[in-house]
């Protein structure tokens, strides 16, 4: 790591000593299989569809080779372990697991992740695995179907029973609002659904498929182990403030946060999301829905604008943020979001574990140069985050960890391999892996367990 170490700027640690994390602040990096997998030896999958139908994928490229991790996650975890990261989150490609049917496990697929999480350890890196982010099997079907829940308790277990004597903390979905309404209702993500009903079965099934996941992992894991799940969390504002967006934004905060967190922590679903999903809701589902997790794994970004608009399916549209805010490739940035949804959830769920499963930032970054990728954007983004994480530390919040998206550039899904989001650059010839400035920056966080200054000039 001493080639992107920048001796000209040593580390200052803002605001004393409460700038420091908890002692056992878990510093990681995260990624997931469908992002940076080939799609090498694993069956089909809803990506797949997605991505081969022309003109989805905004630049035009496909999931078929992605970062080739599977090759390349020796120089991954060599880079990350030099930076000192102490955990990767990355996710199991569940088609690599159960191909072309629920009893065709693929033993080539156990040992590819059983080799992935002795590299891990063997370099001092704990695994924290997420069951599913995003792929399914083209033979499970989808969250239309209520028959998906089970079958993805059955997978998480075959899972467990393999790694569960070296794991022992498990995330089971990521961010199911983004599947739901992404994939169900706005088109832009797999399955590319365009209906509302679909959307309201894809929130209830996948908080069902969830619920039955947490039991088989528990009853298939020492009760030692930590089980939590993730959700892609944001405040929702009215856009510009005004008064006949207030509803809206309500409308959304139900829809994206709360149809999520709320069932989990047992407070059932709120109103109206109740009246929409009760279709599809059968007696004895919410008691198992209320899984009541070791933690709660929270992605952030930035925060959601919406004003109504009649005529768009929900009544409302996507607003614009504040004209101040400043942007990423991708998103604009609001670290103080990412402290009120912190605060938020500390005081409405009971006080939880807290980790931020992902935030991270997109950037036009230059090409590398001497070895390393300069990207001092990204650097001063990231510095505001982890302060605002910081501030919700200090106000009592339990955070106990935080894992930058991505540790490398990858596949981001409809918008292809456009967003570099990576602490580490990929080039997309020949899949060389350069460090940028960040992971630096980000090893002195760690070695100091604080939110650091951005070096300056
Ligand atoms: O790349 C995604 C990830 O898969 C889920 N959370 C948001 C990231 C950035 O868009």
């Amino acid at each position: 790591m001493t080639a992107i170490h920048d001796p000209s700027h040593p580390p200052a640690i803002d605001g004393g000593a409460t700038a420091r994390f908890s002692p056992d602040f878990v510093w990681g990096v995260a990624a997931s299989a469908a992002q940076t997998e080939s799609r090498r030896g694993r069956g089909p999958s809803n990506w797949d569809a997605f991505c081969d139908a022309r003109g989805a994928v905004l630049d035009g490229s496909t999931n078929a080779l992605c970062t080739g991790f599977e090759e390349h996650y020796p120089a991954d975890l060599a880079l990350l372990a030099g930076a000192g990261v102490q955990a990767f989150r990355f996710s199991i490609a569940w088609p690599r697991i159960q191909p072309s049917a629920a009893d065709s496990v693929s033993a080539a697929g156990l040992d590819y992740y059983d080799r992935l999480v002795d590299s891990m350890l063997a370099k001092g890196i704990t695994p924290w695995p997420t069951l599913f982010h995003w792929d399914v099997p083209t033979w499970a079907g989808d969250f239309r179907d209520r028959d998906i829940c089970q079958r993805l308790a059955d997978y998480a277990a075959i899972v467990a029973e393999r790694l569960g004597d070296r794991i022992s903390q498990w995330i089971v979905l990521n961010e199911p609002n983004s599947v739901a309404l992404r994939g169900y209702a706005a088109q832009i993500h797999a399955p590319a659904l365009n209906s509302a009903d679909a959307a309201y079965a894809a929130i209830h099934h996948q908080n069902l498929a969830q619920g039955l996941a947490f039991q088989a992992l528990r009853a298939t894991l020492p009760g030692t182990h930590r089980i939590g799940t993730t959700v892609n969390l944001q405040p929702v504002r009215a856009e510009g403030g005004h008064a006949e967006n207030q509803a809206a934004a309500q409308r959304v905060d139900m829809l994206w946060n709360r149809a999520f967190v709320d069932p989990l922590y047992g407070k059932g679903y709120p109103q109206p999301v109740a009246e929409l999903v009760a279709p599809f809701v059968v007696d004895g589902d919410m008691p198992v829905i209320a899984a009541q997790p070791d933690f709660l794994g929270m992605n952030y970004y930035s925060r959601i604008y919406i004003k109504q608009a009649a005529n768009h399916m929900f009544g409302l549209a996507q607003g614009q943020p504040p004209h101040d805010a400043p942007a990423t490739d991708y998103f604009h940035v609001e670290p103080d979001g990412l402290t009120e949804m912190l605060v938020r959830l500390h005081h409405d769920y009971g006080a939880p574990e807290l980790y931020v499963t992902e935030t991270g930032f997109a950037m036009p970054d230059p090409p590398p140069r001497d070895g390393v990728v300069d990207d001092a954007g990204r650097i001063a983004h990231l510095a505001s985050y982890l302060k605002a994480a910081q501030a919700a530390h200090a106000q009592g919040v339990r955070l106990k960890g935080l894992f930058y998206w991505s540790a490398t550039d990858n596949w981001e899904w409809g918008q292809g391999f456009a967003k570099r989001f990576g602490l580490i650059h990929v080039d997309r010839t020949s899949l060389a892996r350069t460090p940028k400035r960040s992971l630096g920056y980000f090893a002195r966080c760690i070695e100091h367990n604080a939110a650091l200054d951005a070096p300056t000039g």
